[in-house]
């Protein structure tokens, strides 16, 4: 099977025959338009520099540390602000020309250590080759360490101020991030966007060289979509919002870019830096490319990672995050890892959100030894998208959600109500259920049946085929121990018997009556979103807004007879036992499977 990434890729490869694109030359062929290329590190002076750029250690020089900011010079309130703030001791120049003789550097041997320690290196404290060859790798602009805590305590107070200026924020914004590194990855809310979906921008003024604007915003727009399959958030590309209404705002630049404060260095380390909920430049002295492209540095991963700066993520030195400084050129084919997950969700909460059903799909494969192959797939449905659950690993696929209409042929687009599967030794029947009405799906052609074997066209009326029953219904589930549909509508459960095709007698039942709570009052009462029997978990679940309760099983009572037949047992979070099932904005990249 194609992983999304594959799609896209071919997908990008596809769209580009047509049109020659920049990404297809030969590497060489852009070095040659490189004016510039980034200082190589290769003694203790320049690795000196590389330490304090990267909040190792305080600045070396007072001209490099100026340098920074002499872009500034048109915003005279933030110019004021930032004297202040370097007057209090962030910059105190050492006026060196050289370092000192070797061993007695102490701030250069801690911070080396430092540097070595979070780049799982040797930790020698010495100017070794493993140390160079690290250093001169590609990496992101944002710092790993806080340089001094006096400057982020004046700058985190300037940004409390409710009227600052967006350049102002910026650099209020890079320092807070620095603070959030030292201390609190962990405190959820503390330092985040305080809304949920985001509007973001390509600058015009800020394009690419190297890759078709197309591409370019798409490889964005995989970009953010990645963030919102593991997180609450949503973003939704805007190109005609005024300027101050977009959240984040993105661009290329080379050298002195885009009126930032920070420059870029020319081809080679350095390619990209981000505000902390600000902007993100990309200097494109370096050779960006589309992904699984080959050579060159992917810009899919370049944009994730530092999206995920803009979102209060600083820098994580776990083997698979993304959040990793260095460029990894390996694994061309990303997912967002374990840790990031957990980092972003740490800080914006675990995806919730209420279900229009849930169910495990059927389907039978031949082998390549011509057995027949029953399985099934775990399918989470709410209104028009769709994912599918890996139970195994207890997440969802790759790139979902995915739209109803591309994934489940001839249901309507903006979902269903309920899904029944009848499966015994004389019927294997799978229904979805939508208002009055109800299709027949068949599961070998992957669409509705226009037409059944039997000869009923659909949708049809649900009183019709399931006499005794009228639409619109919440919830429904198939019971194979007494071969009973059973239909959940406002406070009422109807079951309905496939074997005699109605209304089963002393139905219906107060769903309390029928479904008792084990406990108190632990019970949905009525109105239940979802009714599903999980294959993974033997059991049922009845689902209402993000709550589930799991229905006492015939294995549960042999276990304590005292629970009560198809009894509620407490209800848990649905989040907590099924994970990062996010939404994506409905402006986001629709990707095809
Ligand atoms: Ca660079
Ligand atoms: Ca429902
Ligand atoms: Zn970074
Ligand atoms: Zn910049």
């Amino acid at each position: 099977m194609l992983t999304s990434i594959q799609l896209i890729t071919s997908l990008l490869l596809w769209t580009s025959t047509g049109e020659k694109l920049f990404h297809h030359r030969d590497h060489s062929d852009l070095q040659m338009f490189n004016a510039q290329q980034a200082q190589t590190i290769t003694d203790e002076y320049t690795a000196e520099l590389f330490l304090s750029r990267y909040g190792f250690m305080k600045p070396v020089r007072w001209e490099e540390t100026r340098d920074r900011y002499e872009d500034l010079d048109d915003n005279n309130d933030f110019l004021d602000d930032l004297q202040a703030s370097i007057q209090e001791g962030t910059s105190v120049p050492h006026f060196r020309d050289r370092p000192p003789p070797e061993g007695e550097n102490q701030a250069l041997t801690a911070a080396l250590k430092d540097f070595q320690r979070l780049s799982g290196l040797p930790v020698t404290g010495a100017f070794d080759d493993a140390t160079r060859e690290a250093m001169n790798k590609p990496r992101c602009g944002v710092p790993d360490k806080e340089m001094d805590s006096s400057r982020d305590y004046h700058l985190a107070k300037m940004q409390s101020g409710p009227a600052v200026t967006r350049r102002k924020r910026h650099l209020a914004a890079l320092v807070t991030k620095r603070r959030r590194h030292r201390r609190d990855l962990g405190e959820a809310g503390h330092v985040a966007f305080s809304k949920n979906v985001l509007r973001w921008r390509l600058m015009g003024e800020g394009y690419s060289n190297q890759l078709s604007i197309e591409e370019q915003r798409y490889i964005f727009r995989l970009a953010f979509r990645m963030w919102s399959e593991v997180s609450p958030l949503q973003f939704m590309e805007d190109n005609g919002s005024p300027l101050e209404d977009i959240d984040i705002r993105l661009g290329f630049g080379t050298g002195r870019h885009l009126g930032c404060n920070q420059r870029f260095d020319g081809s080679g380390q350095e390619f990209a830096h981000a505000w902390f909920l600000g902007d993100i430049h990309f200097d494109d002295d370096e050779h960006f490319t589309a992904p699984n492209t080959g050579s060159g540095i992917s810009l899919l991963k370049v944009a994730v990672h530092e999206i995920g700066h803009v979102l209060g993520l600083p820098h994580i030195y776990r083997p698979g995050s993304i959040m990793q400084p260095s460029y990894l050129p390996q694994e061309a084919a990303f997912e967002m890892g374990w840790m990031d997950r957990k980092a972003i969700q740490n800080l914006y909460g675990a995806c919730k959100g209420r279900f229009s059903t849930v169910f495990d799909w059927i389907r039978r494969e031949r082998s390549p030894y011509g057995q027949v192959v029953v399985r099934f797939n775990t399918y989470f449905m709410r209104e028009g998208w769709y994912w599918l659950y890996e139970n195994r690993n207890n997440r969802t696929r790759y790139g979902d959600p995915v739209p109803l209409r591309i994934g489940w042929r001839g249901l309507p687009a903006d979902g269903v109500d309920a899904y029944v599967h009848v499966w015994s030794l004389k019927r294997d029947d799978v229904y979805f259920f939508k208002g009055t009405q109800f299709w027949k799906y068949d599961s070998d052609n992957d669409k509705v049946f226009g037409q059944d074997p039997e000869g009923h066209r659909y949708p049809r009326k649900i009183s019709e085929g399931f006499p005794g029953i009228s639409g619109p219904i919440d919830t429904a589930v198939y019971d194979r121990r007494d071969s009973c549909i059973y239909f959940f509508k406002n406070t009422l459960v109807y079951a309905f018997s496939v074997e005699s095709n109605g209304v089963a007698p002393g139905f219906p039942k107060a769903i309390q009556k029928a479904f008792p709570p084990v406990s108190g009052g632990d019970h949905p009462g009525g109105n239940i979103d979802v009714a599903y029997f999980s294959y993974a978990h033997n059991a049922v679940f009845l689902f209402k807004g993000r709550r589930f309760w799991q229905v006492v099983s015939g294995r549960d009572r042999r276990r304590r007879p005292f629970l009560p037949r198809n009894g509620l047992l407490p209800h848990k979070e649905v989040d907590r036992h099924w994970f990062d099932i996010c939404d994506v904005h409905p402006t986001a990249l629709t990707l095809t499977r």
